[in-house]
């Protein structure tokens, strides 16, 4: 193994460039923050001026300094000579595959790829742009022998992340810390970044069921006609969104009299069906006298300032506009105070989008660098623009949860935010902005949610069926086939576009998506299970391949594929021919994973859509599944029926967990929450038996049905038994 510690520093490169040298190792302050987490200064006086850290969950003290040159990961600091920028950079060892870097186009390996912190409203995007919706510097490093590493560079700055040749990352002149996370696995390392950044909090069960939305339903008699041809048509779907033209003039937090009357009425008409509802708001606030937000705000002088004290005004949709400063904590609760009313309309959930946040009609697509923002000490005091562009729209995120939570605080948040900052998953989920209808973008959603989990957003997904243009029923089915089973799952188009709804491309496509959307709520319980052991551990919801087997190397740029939590690989076919052939995990003492499918409504398997993706069970596993529902609490009891999907290992046996609550409020904070350990064991006579092997939480178990699946290559054995009871598979 190459060994840093006898070869760093090589080059010491002294710059004279603004007094800075750069310094040694000796110079270098590390600290441990946590058992595999070090933090490290370039110098004791960067110790001494370094910033608030916007990405940590809290602030974490020094547990003692720590030899730099006994750290196997050793970043290095400079002064870049022709361009001034401050630089922090990790030399990597051969054949360490890189990957994170937050939002990113193309593939799911980041060695070679440039990209750069500056949340951007980026529609129509491609390949080549450096910088998308949210800013995440950092990257997750994986060794040819499966260890890893993981590296923030704690900066809200614009940060440029080249991934060349090591890592390297060029900030503006803030000589900000560098994190570096050890991890025996690259799931330790996410583990690690969960205990520095948080984890994801519990959404509400509805939330993980899939989302309709489009850019917009209006009027309200829309809404109402696409809520109600879901359930006509047996399409399962938990949530329809109203997107800007619900408002009154794009004003927010108020409704368009003639469209949407009586949104109370139009959300408690779509509750009826089952259905929840998500709202947009916007940060832009139109500059007029006599509308209550601007009122209020200006009366408060919450707004944004530029670089001469006058409130600043840019032009979005409803024209002129001034800007809540979020970076004060009065200006969030100002805002959270906004939505007492607006919740009160029954709605459920909310949508901020725009937050980068976006400008019309300037060359920067957004405020000025030299405006300015009234930060909090406890954020790090007053600064301009640049520093804390970043940040923006993870405080208006955060702003924005902390209103909903005030006016329904028995009910689990959810908030969907375009903008977002490392450690911004704490208060909302994420999406991957104006992507395209083609097929290079359905390629692309897969790595892009990748890297975002990878750096620490786990809840996240593209627009299903894209966003710009209209694409085809071929395209629309086969990104339906696996964006139903993507952490966030909801279907958007554009304003203009053809209808993009599951029936509208004909009766094929919408047989596909309907097996598509049962595959989802089929796997409910083990894709709920996931959320909740994302939100235990920072674990990603979905995974890349290869963090099925680490020292894989043939797996490292597996991108087609993605895993759902540990048990599950879905391998989407993502080209028009559907030509390629994904690398699997190797198997396990001689067993392969195995691949299974459900029934499909029409009677034979799911499998035989091509448009669906395949799934994998990974040998000595059991991935928990239910009965089809339409949306969540559609059945009056929905824990009324078990399926388990048993793949036994070499040795005989097979294991899986599985979680349980309400799906909505925090009793589950004071045990109402049933964990349950399933395990299979193979019995001297050859049969199989199933049995709970532990289980924790105080919500009862019920006598509910449990149907059994023993996969065996080709072939299958079921039975039935009661779930808690031992049940028995006898093997031929
Ligand atoms: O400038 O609200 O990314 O999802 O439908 C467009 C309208 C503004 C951009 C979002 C998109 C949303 C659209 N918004």
């Amino acid at each position: 193994m190459f060994d840093f510690a006898k070869t760093a520093p090589a080059a010491i490169v002294a710059s004279c460039l603004m007094g800075w040298t750069m310094p040694t190792a000796a110079q270098i302050v590390a600290d441990r923050l946590d058992s595999n987490i070090i933090r490290f200064d370039a110098s004791r006086a960067a110790a001494e001026n370094r910033r608030v850290s916007m990405a940590f969950v809290r602030p974490f003290e020094s547990q003692g300094s720590v030899r730099v040159l006994a750290q196997r990961v050793q970043p290095e600091f400079s002064v870049d000579e022709t361009t001034g920028r401050y630089v922090a950079s990790i030399r990597t060892e051969p054949g360490t595959s890189l990957y994170g870097t937050g939002q990113c186009a193309g593939a799911l390996l980041r060695n070679g790829h440039v990209t750069e912190t500056w949340n951007y409203d980026a529609f129509g995007y491609g390949l080549g742009d450096r910088n998308l919706y949210t800013a995440h510097p950092w990257v997750l490093a994986v060794r040819p022998d499966g260890t890893a590493y993981g590296v923030l560079a704690d900066t809200t700055e614009r940060c440029e992340i080249d991934l060349r040749g090591g890592i390297t990352f060029r900030g503006v002149n803030y000589q900000f810390p560098v994190i570096v996370i050890e991890g025996e696995t690259p799931q330790e390392v996410m583990k690690g970044l969960g205990r520095l950044t948080g984890t994801i909090e519990m959404p509400p069960k509805w939330a993980v069921g899939y989302h309709q939305c489009r850019y917009s339903y209006n009027p309200d008699a829309r809404v109402r006609e696409i809520a109600r041809e879901f359930r006509k048509r047996n399409l399962p779907a938990d949530v329809i969104w109203m997107d800007i033209d619900y408002m009154d003039g794009y004003r927010v937090f108020t409704f368009d009299e003639e469209q949407f009357p009586d949104p109370a009425g139009l959300n408690a008409w779509l509750r009826e069906l089952g259905w929840s509802n998500v709202w947009m708001i916007d940060p832009g606030v139109k500059k007029e006298e006599g509308y209550f937000v601007y009122d209020s705000g200006t009366e408060h002088d919450v707004w944004v300032r530029d670089a001469n004290g006058e409130v600043y005004t840019g032009e979005v949709w409803p024209g002129v506009c001034v800007f809540p400063d979020y970076l004060r904590a009065d200006v969030r609760e100002w805002w959270a105070g906004l939505y007492e009313d607006f919740m009160g309309m029954g709605i459920d959930g909310v949508w901020n989008d725009m937050n980068e946040p976006a400008v019309f009609n300037v060359a920067s697509k957004t405020m000025p660098e030299d405006n300015r923002h009234e930060a909090d000490e406890e954020l790090g005091g007053p600064g301009d623009h640049a520093r804390y562009h970043n940040v923006y729209g993870m405080m208006m995120l955060r702003a924005t949860r902390e209103g909903v939570m005030a006016v329904n605080p028995d009910k689990r948040p959810f908030v969907l935010s375009r903008a977002n900052f490392i450690g911004g998953h704490r208060y909302g989920a994420t999406w991957t902005g104006d992507n395209s209808a083609n097929w290079e973008h359905l390629e692309m959603s897969i790595p892009m949610s990748l890297n975002l989990s990878l750096s620490g957003q786990p809840f996240v997904g593209p627009d299903i069926g894209g966003f710009a243009y209209n694409g085809d029923g071929e395209l629309f089915a086969r990104w339906m086939g696996y964006g139903a089973l993507l952490p966030f799952s909801r279907g958007h188009t554009a304003k203009g576009n053809i209808d993009k709804e599951p029936w509208s491309f004909g009766p094929e496509v919408e047989a596909t998506s309907r097996r598509a959307l049962e595959r989802r709520y089929r796997l409910m319980p083990y894709i709920y299970t996931q959320f909740w052991v994302s939100s235990q551990t920072g674990l990603p919801i979905m995974a890349p391949t290869f963090f099925a087997d680490p020292t894989d190397m043939a797996l490292r740029s597996e991108d087609d594929s993605f895993l759902l939590g540990e048990d599950l690989l879905v391998a989407a076919r993502v080209t028009p021919e559907a030509d390629r052939v994904p690398v699997l995990p190797r198997p396990v003492d001689g067993v392969a994973w195995a691949k299974f499918d459900f029934p499909s409504f029409d009677g034979g398997r799911d499998s035989k859509d091509m448009h669906q993706p395949d799934l994998y069970i990974r040998p000595g596993s059991i991935i928990t599944a239910a009965p089809v529902t339409q949306f969540f609490g559609d059945r009056p009891d929905s824990r009324d029926e078990l399926h388990l999907i048993v793949h036994l290992n070499a040795q005989g046996n097979a294991e899986g967990t599985l979680y349980e609550d309400a799906g909505e409020g925090w009793g589950f904070k004071e045990g109402e929450y049933l964990l349950t350990t399933y395990r299979a064991r193979t019995r001297r006579d050859g049969s199989v038996s199933i049995t709970v092997a532990s289980a924790e939480g105080e919500m009862p178990r019920s006598d509910r049905p449990v149907h059994v699946r023993l996969i065996m290559g080709d072939a299958e054995l079921e039975t039935w038994g009661i779930d808690g009871r031992e049940i028995i598979i006898l093997r031929p």
